[in-house]
């Protein structure tokens, strides 16, 4: 009886180590992912860094994922799954995968939020259950619009020889309202709507922005005078360099753009100005540290972040960037 009953005991203590060693591993750290659209964009590098910080002081391990398109979104998911990762946030490399990200995650028992762009369901709208964190894009636009009409109005242009610029990528929402915010403040400041002109771009970067900027600024060569906008700081300065290919210099550019991360910088590094006059400054430290810290409080306390965050932007140009940027990293 007593070897029968050690031999339950045993058996049963034998039983439960496998399954105790298994919530040990599983004790282990939380596993946050991270997906980004464009991992070679400055903007996605700073939201990874703060994110990783998160990770740093909260006691999470962070798994960054660089996915361009559809397929490596869903193997990235199903990869996160396999690693035992419990949630992650994503700005998707288009907001249409919204369902199906959704559902990927569910299947794998992962929780999601997005980041930046906005995910959307099948009838275009946004996913509600999606938590998000993304900028007030309208209200960064108009900020964008109306800095530059003030600078226009600082160097004594005359309003009716400037040409607005607005480099467009209106598939993506969050493009669309800030380029649209950026044309409303300039309307209602007294710049007449005909010379906006659009520039669509295909891709989101400075190649993208240069390609679109330059047959559209060719058109229009009674126009010596510009005003450039679009969704982002690469995309401004692809403008501003196909100014420059048509001799149109920093006095008789004024580019602003949106985001404030290295390529903005990096332009008012330079010794001498350039078109590239300004960028509304984003908090990659609130789109990136805050997300990721939201998600393991979901994680780990069951608190649900937030159905939507916006957050807010401040004007940055050659003369306070220092400070502001200095600012930010504290
Ligand atoms: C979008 C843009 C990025 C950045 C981000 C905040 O994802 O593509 O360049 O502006 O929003």
């Amino acid at each position: 009886m007593v070897i029968g009953r050690r031999g339950l005991l045993l058996g049963a203590g034998a039983l439960a180590l496998p399954a105790l060693g298994g919530c040990r591993q599983r004790e282990g750290k939380v596993r946050i992912g991270f997906i980004v659209k464009q991992p070679e964009e400055q903007w996605f590098q700073n939201e990874w860094r703060y994110a990783e910080q998160a990770a740093h002081d909260r006691g999470f391990t962070l798994i960054r994922i660089g996915a361009a398109d559809g397929d490596r979104v869903l193997t990235a998911i199903d990869n996160l799954a396999a690693k035992d990762a419990k949630g992650f946030v994503i700005c998707a490399p288009d907001p249409r995968l919204g369902t199906a990200i959704f559902q990927r995650a569910k299947v794998n028992d992962l929780k999601v939020m997005s980041v930046d762009d906005r995910l959307i369901g099948p009838t275009g709208k946004p996913i509600e259950t999606i938590p998000h964190v993304g900028i007030s894009a309208r209200a960064i636009g108009a900020l964008a619009g109306s800095s530059a009409l003030e600078e226009a109005r600082r160097r004594g242009w005359p309003i009716d020889g400037v040409g607005v610029l607005r480099l467009a990528y209106d598939s993506l929402e969050t493009a669309r309202e800030r380029t649209a915010g950026a044309r409303e403040a300039l309307i209602a400041a007294g710049l007449p709507a005909a010379h906006i002109v659009d520039a669509p771009q295909r891709t989101t970067d400075t190649e993208g922005g240069f390609t679109a900027a330059s047959p559209v600024l060719t058109r229009h060569p009674d126009l010596r005078r510009w005003i450039i906008v679009g969704l982002n700081d690469e995309t401004v300065l692809g403008g501003v360099r196909a100014a420059e290919g048509l001799g149109l210099g920093a006095d008789s550019v004024i580019g602003v753009g949106i985001g404030g991360s290295g390529t903005a910088d990096a332009e008012f590094r330079k010794t001498k100005a350039t078109g590239f006059f300004g960028s509304v400054l984003l908090s990659p430290r609130r789109h990136g540290y805050d997300t990721a810290s939201a998600m393991f409080d979901w994680i780990t306390k069951g608190v649900r972040p937030a159905p939507v965050t916006l957050t807010s932007g401040v004007m940055m140009t050659r003369s306070n960037f220092r400070q502001l940027l200095a600012a930010e990293a504290a």
